[in-house]
């Protein structure tokens, strides 16, 4: 096993990582931007070293300033949770080269899945369903109005390089595709660096569900069932969970072994995710995430499998620690990511000072954060402040608890998007799990749903606050938005 593990990351997953180094009793090396000097994991860490200004370009992607604290503190291994260096294969094969190791699948894996439309061609020989689509690039206007009428419209024009949304564009006919074919590309050059985009059959309102497998260094892959990810904005998944309202044990078998056996076929160690659109009861393949997921806590619910610790594990060559017939799903886990972001004001974000912080707790809680109360929000990183992750014995319990657990979460000083998931967890349609990647759009009501209810809390919290004294702040704060929801 490892004596020291640097991660090359900060926030919420750099803890997550730590407490799994805890746990295994490595010891934790942070790497930290001029800009979280003050921040919650630079402080958790066994050690920690300033690598540069607050810009990621000069900090938390200086991959030769982070090697050299690796180097010079000893790590044997380099953790790079998720965003920042996680999917770029010139660290995984620098680290490779300076003979430390970087904790995910090798730099060739990682190459491979990056380059989509290599991904796609690749795992159709491993037999897994596909969106039907080019199996190479177009270039031209005229290959890609012969290639559109083949697959029939709408189709959806996407980026190699990419994933995640940036750059795709819907095609509805043959006059919509000169300018839409000329949009991908260019996003593709100047996002990417490289033109390359591809076409496929767009689905019109599909799940987004996706398997979280895991690989050792022997080749033995398992899968942990799915998450449905359904619940997002502009690319940004707001609400996992697992399971899926619309997988039967059986389809989580058989899609499952397909996951599966998409990693086995590249050779894949670590902790991954295999992501699917669901339309129709049938799956297709969209793209694999060579990393550990911001929602991999969902998954961790449901199996009571650490999968930080089990990477940390494959990663130091040791078999995984569980087998497939051991995984069980036990009841049903969601996790909301809590951003700070206005939600009023097509939640642009809010970095900025927290004043009163309380997570809540009690039984099924689990709270993953990087803030803390009179903490600074810097502005030049991504708003997620806090992943608050519930367990129930079934979906309603989950969202019951949901519900009980984001009126107790108070946040003061900094807008935040708890009102948002209180407007979702009430919302007839998600109680009902019918869910779909259009869920917000079509969902029209849900927004003045939301300003009801923070009209409500604001008014009662006005009548309330300023009549208690600071000690009893955050417990009239809990208690007026919890009243405020009864009387809704
Ligand atoms: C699709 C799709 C429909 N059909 N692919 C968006 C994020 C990325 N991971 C994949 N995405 C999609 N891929 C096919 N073949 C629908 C989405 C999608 C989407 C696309 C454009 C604009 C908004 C969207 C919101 C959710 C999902």
């Amino acid at each position: 096993m490892f004596n020291k593990l640097l991660i090359a990351n900060r926030g919420e997953i750099a803890i997550r990582i730590m407490r799994a180094c805890r746990e295994l009793e490595i010891s934790s090396v942070a790497v930290y931007s001029e800009a979280d000097t003050q921040a919650l994991f630079s402080q958790y860490a066994d050690e920690a070293y300033l690598i540069g200004p607050p810009a990621a370009g000069a900090s938390y992607l200086n991959i030769q300033k982070i090697l050299e604290v690796a180097r010079e503190t000893g790590a044997d291994a380099i953790h790079p949770g998720y965003g920042f260096l996680a999917e770029n294969p010139n660290f995984a094969s620098a680290c490779e080269r300076e003979g430390i190791k970087f904790i995910g699948p090798s730099s060739e894996v990682i190459q491979l899945l990056g380059d989509k439309v290599t991904a796609r061609r690749e795992l159709e020989k491993a037999g897994i369903p596909v969106v039907p689509g080019t199996d190479e690039c177009v270039t031209e206007f005229e290959q890609a109005r012969t290639m559109a009428n083949e697959i029939g419209y709408p189709v959806i024009i996407k980026p190699s390089g990419g994933g995640g949304g940036i750059g795709m564009s819907i095609v509805r006919d043959d006059d919509e595709l000169r300018d839409a074919l000329e949009y991908s590309q260019a996003i593709a050059s100047t996002t990417f660096g490289l033109p390359d985009v591809y076409i496929e059959k767009y689905l019109e309102n599909p799940r987004h569900i996706e398997i979280q497998i895991m690989g050792d260094s022997k080749g033995y892959v398992i899968h942990l069932g799915e998450r449905e990810c359904s619940i997002q904005r502009r690319h940004q998944k707001l609400i996992e969970e697992a399971p899926s309202p619309a997988v039967s044990s059986e389809l989580r078998k058989e899609i499952g072994e397909i996951a599966a056996n998409a990693a086995r076929w590249v050779g894949y160690e670590g902790a991954g995710t295999v992501e699917f659109l669901f339309s129709n009861g049938k799956f297709y393949f969209l793209e694999v995430n060579a990393r550990v997921q911001v929602e991999h806590p969902a998954t961790e619910m449901v199996t009571g499998i650490d999968i930080v610790k089990e990477q940390i594990r494959v990663a130091a060559g040791l078999p995984l620690s569980i087998k497939q017939e051991e995984v069980r799903m036990n009841g049903w886990a969601i996790e909301c990511r809590i951003n700070a972001e206005d939600p009023l004001n097509d939640f642009v974000p809010t970095p900025g000072k927290i004043k009163d912080y309380r997570s809540p707790g009690g039984i099924g809680i689990r709270v993953d954060s990087g803030v803390y109360a009179n903490y600074t929000i810097p502005p030049f990183y991504d708003s997620m402040v806090s992943k608050l992750i519930v367990w129930g014995k079934d979906r309603n319990e989950a969202v019951s608890r949901m519900r009980r657990a984001l009126y107790e979460f108070v946040i003061t000083g900094v807008k935040n998007n708890i009102p948002f998931h209180k407007a979702v967890m009430e919302n007839p349609r998600f109680i009902a799990g019918e869910l779909g990647t259009h869920f917000i759009e079509s969902e029209t009501s849900l927004m003045d749903d939301m300003k009801q209810l923070m009209a409500r809390e604001k008014q009662l919290g006005e009548k309330v606050l300023g009549i208690v004294n600071e000690k009893k702040k955050i417990a009239a704060i809990a208690a007026v938005s919890a009243y405020a929801r009864k009387m809704a």
